[in-house]
Parts: structure tokens; C-alpha cells; sequence
């Protein structure tokens, strides 16, 4: 999904020459064909948005593929762009890297300050990796390798399976599903009172591309002290039980609304102070209520296809 959303936004310029390769293509876990492809096409700059991801449960079900497949990916793509001789990388991390009870909104400095959420302990582990990998090379040997936290993402091709999906394409394929079926009700997950954040993902992408432009004394400056991560989001949070009345509203569906409390809420808020990323300038731009509509027309323009 955010790979898709950069590649997009980066085709808006002209003097961008893109390399990219599928999933067939290139396997980021095997760090020979990682070295060799970084390495053969003369590339300046990465982002590095693959990663294994899922929701809550694909989290709490799966930590041993969360954590292999993540640390994999980034020691093989930060270490073979540097050996490359790239100077350039963008790391996308996750809000999920700061402790579970930190101060709300998260500041860059929570980083490391307590403990982490359990259900997504393993995943958030290999992205505070990520950051440190790329802290590592540039104190070690001067490379420019910058990370990003996003908050909860969605967006066009977003992972709508029930079981290994986050909230929001939950709720859509939810809601959906059942106003065909002309269901009497929807259940969703937990208690409902879980506070999250949402930002679209093209506002993601946008921000990937303006920090990696940023100059590197601006990068310096917005950074200090820490110099090593920015955090991405909308700067508003909402229950999920308030986004689930949302989506019920953008999708149509006329019921009620069940929780199945039998399923974790996991943190209980995770809202990121943006104060840093917005100094330099940026702003999110699409709002949640016509980000969902939109992620929705998305949904029903390719829902033969999410049939799984
Ligand atoms: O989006 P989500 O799976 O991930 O769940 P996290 C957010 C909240 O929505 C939780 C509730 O409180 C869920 O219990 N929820 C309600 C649902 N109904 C549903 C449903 O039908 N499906 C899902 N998936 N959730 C993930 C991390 O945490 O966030 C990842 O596990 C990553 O590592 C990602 O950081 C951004 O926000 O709880």
C-alpha cells in the first residue's frame, strides 16, 4: 500500500528516473539478490516501505514472521545501500515503536522510555532496529539514512482479509459485506474504546517524499537531538467505536453495532505529536471522513478482485 502510494506520488515528477521490482522480482529477504539489485542500478536514493505488516491479530498470531521477516528486509536493503554506495534512505518505521503508555501526543523523544504494547512487541522491536540500523550507518560512516513514523495507514490497496487486516479496511469490507447481506448487525473488536489515529496514505507518501528532500542541515535542525526519526500523522485520534459509526455511515449500513470484547484492544492510544514534521513545513491534507469514502469507492471499484 505505501509502496504504491510513493511510487505514485514520485511519478509527478519528471526528472525522477524510478527503479522498482515486485515481490517475484526481488525477494528483499535474500540479501545476495538485495546486494546485487542495489548494486547493478545505479541507484541514488531508497525508500523503504516493504515491510511484513498486518493488524492486531496477524500480530498476536504470527510474532515469529513479524520480527524474522522485518529485521531481514532492513539489515539486507540498509546494509547493501550503503555497500552500494547510497547516501540516500528513507526508512518507514511505525507509532507502534513507542511504549504502550507513553504521553500522548507521542513525542520522537518517548522513544525507548518504557514498555512496549505486547501484541505487537516483535514487530515493533525490528522497526526501532530499522532506526537504529540507519542511526548506525550515518554515525559510523556519514550516510544521510532518515526514518519516518507513520501512524495507522489506509488507503487504496490496503490488505481488506478479516483476518490478518488493520481496522479501518476491516470495517469497510465489514460494513459492506454486511449491507449486501442485509445483516442485522456488525460485531468489531474489543471494547471499542481504543483511541487511534488515521492518515491516508497518500499523505504518507507525500511526506516520504518532502522529507527525503528536505536539506540535510533542515533534516538536522527538526531532528535535534536525537538525528535519527520524524513523526508522520493527522494530529487527531478517535475511538473505534466513533470510526466505526463513520464507516457504517460511508458505507450505508443501517444497523447496529456489536463488540466482541473476546478480542484484544491492544494500546489503549497512540496519537503522534507532528509539532517537528510540521515545523519544516508539511501538513496532512486529506481528512478522514472523504479519505474513508474514498478508500470505499476504492474497495467496490476492486472487490472481485479482495474476494479472499
Ligand atoms: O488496526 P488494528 O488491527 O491495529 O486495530 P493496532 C486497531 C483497533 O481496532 C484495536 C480494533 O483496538 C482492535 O481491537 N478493531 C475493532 C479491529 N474491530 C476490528 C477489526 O475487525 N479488525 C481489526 N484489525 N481491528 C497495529 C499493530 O496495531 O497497528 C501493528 O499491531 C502496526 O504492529 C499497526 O503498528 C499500525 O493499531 O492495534
Amino acid at each position: 500500500m505505501v509502496g504504491s502510494a510513493i511510487v505514485r506520488a514520485l511519478q509527478q515528477s519528471a526528472d525522477v528516473n524510478l527503479v522498482s521490482a515486485t515481490r517475484d522480482q526481488l525477494d528483499l529477504t535474500d540479501s545476495k539478490r538485495v546486494g546485487e539489485f542495489l548494486n547493478d542500478n545505479n541507484i541514488t536514493q531508497v525508500f523503504l516501505a516493504a515491510a511484513k505488516v498486518g493488524g492486531i491479530q496477524a500480530n498476536n498470531q504470527f510474532p515469529a514472521d513479524f520480527i524474522h521477516q522485518n529485521l531481514m528486509i532492513e539489515a539486507n536493503v540498509i546494509h547493501s545501500a550503503h555497500v552500494a554506495g547510497i547516501d540516500k534512505l528513507l526508512f518507514l518505521g511505525s507509532s507502534c515503536i513507542y511504549p504502550k503508555l507513553a504521553p500522548q501526543p507521542i513525542q520522537e523523544e518517548h522513544l525507548l522510555t518504557g514498555y512496549l504494547e505486547p501484541t505487537n512487541e516483535p514487530y515493533a522491536i525490528a522497526k526501532i532496529a530499522g532506526i537504529k540500523l540507519c542511526e548506525s550507518y550515518n554515525r559510523q560512516y556519514g550516510r544521510d539514512y532518515r526514518s519516518v513514523m507513520p501512524t495507522n495507514l489506509y488507503g487504496p490497496e490496503d490488505n481488506f482479509n478479516l483476518e490478518s487486516s488493520h481496522v479501518i479496511p476491516a470495517l469497510i469490507r465489514k460494513f459492506h459485506d454486511a449491507k449486501s447481506r442485509d445483516d442485522k448487525s456488525v460485531t468489531i473488536w474489543g471494547t471499542g474504546t481504543p483511541r487511534r489515529e488515521f492518515l491516508h496514505v497518500d499523505d504518507m507518501a507525500a511526506a516520504c517524499v518532502y522529507v527525503m528532500g528536505l536539506p540535510t542541515s533542515r533534516w538536522n535542525e527538526v531532528t535535534e537531538p536525537m538525528r535519527a526519526h520524524l513523526n508522520v500523522g493527522c494530529g487527531e485520534d478517535i475511538s473505534i467505536l466513533e470510526l466505526a459509526q463513520l464507516v457504517k455511515r460511508v458505507v450505508g449500513f443501517d444497523g447496529d453495532i456489536l463488540l466482541d470484547t473476546s478480542k484484544p484492544d491492544g494500546t489503549p492510544r497512540k496519537l503522534l505529536c507532528i509539532d517537528r514534521i510540521k515545523a519544516t513545513g508539511w501538513e496532512p491534507t486529506i481528512d478522514l471522513e472523504p479519505g474513508l469514502s474514498a478508500t470505499y469507492e476504492w474497495f467496490l471499484s476492486h472487490s472481485m478482485r479482495l474476494r479472499t
